[in-house]
């Protein structure tokens, strides 16, 4: 694959948290860290996202009394599922996986600061309004592909995506360079999704 100076890697959310002993382990989620590195090396533009929440963060269940994680709740923007706490601003599993290459990218965007409303995506948070910036980012460097990796698939990865093809820009997913979380058929949705949006799937090996 001829990478070029319009294409951008987005890499997903590759922080300790999202890996084996972490607060919110995606199985196998450390297993995406060498690829996205090897990758990360035909790219000239890499942008980064990290999740970035508040103690208090309204997605955390141990902030909804009598509340489990992995159930949902109905908020005004939607429905929102409940997690354990994870990615709390300035702990050590906010931070990127110790083993990610961070040298090449050139923007880090955080996510899900706000104490009221989650991010999944990296363009727009939860109520598909509030902005991130990410957009900006890409429309003023004139970017044109964008391609995703990282955590997790079926969530952060698969809204990124979405957003960003609706915004017009051609999306791949990376997708043996992710791993999924695959609540209730969160997997296979995510495929469905892909498809009808016109985002395609490409293989790490077609980088190699
Ligand atoms: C994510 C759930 C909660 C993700 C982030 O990175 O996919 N999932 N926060
Ligand atoms: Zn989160």
């Amino acid at each position: 694959m001829m990478i070029s100076d319009r294409d951008v890697l987005l890499v997903i959310d590759v922080q300790n948290d999202f890996c084996t002993g972490g607060a919110l382990a995606v199985p196998g989620g450390e297993n995406v860290v060498p690829a996205i590195n090897r990758i990360a090396q035909k790219f000239t533009n890499v942008a980064l996202t990290q999740d970035w929440h508040p103690a208090d963060h309204v997605s955390f269940a141990p902030n909804h009394r009598g509340r489990q994680p992995f159930q949902t709740i109905e908020l005004d923007y939607g429905t929102q599922v409940l997690w354990p706490t994870h990615c709390v601003q300035g702990t050590s599993g906010a931070e990127f996986h110790g083993d990610l290459d961070v040298t090449r990218a050139s923007l880090v965007v955080r996510k899900g600061f706000r104490r009221q409303i989650d991010s999944y995506s990296a363009l727009f948070e939860n109520d598909h309004k509030t902005p991130t910036g990410l957009l900006g980012y890409l429309r003023e460097r004139e970017l044109k592909t964008v391609f995703i990796a990282g955590l997790a698939l079926d969530f952060c990865v698969r809204f990124s995506a979405e957003d960003a093809r609706k915004a017009g820009f051609q999306v791949a997913v990376i997708e043996d360079a992710c791993r999924g979380i695959d609540l209730d058929g969160s997997v296979a949705a995510t495929h469905r999704s892909f498809r009808e949006l016109g985002i395609s799937i490409v293989s790490l090996e077609a980088f190699l």
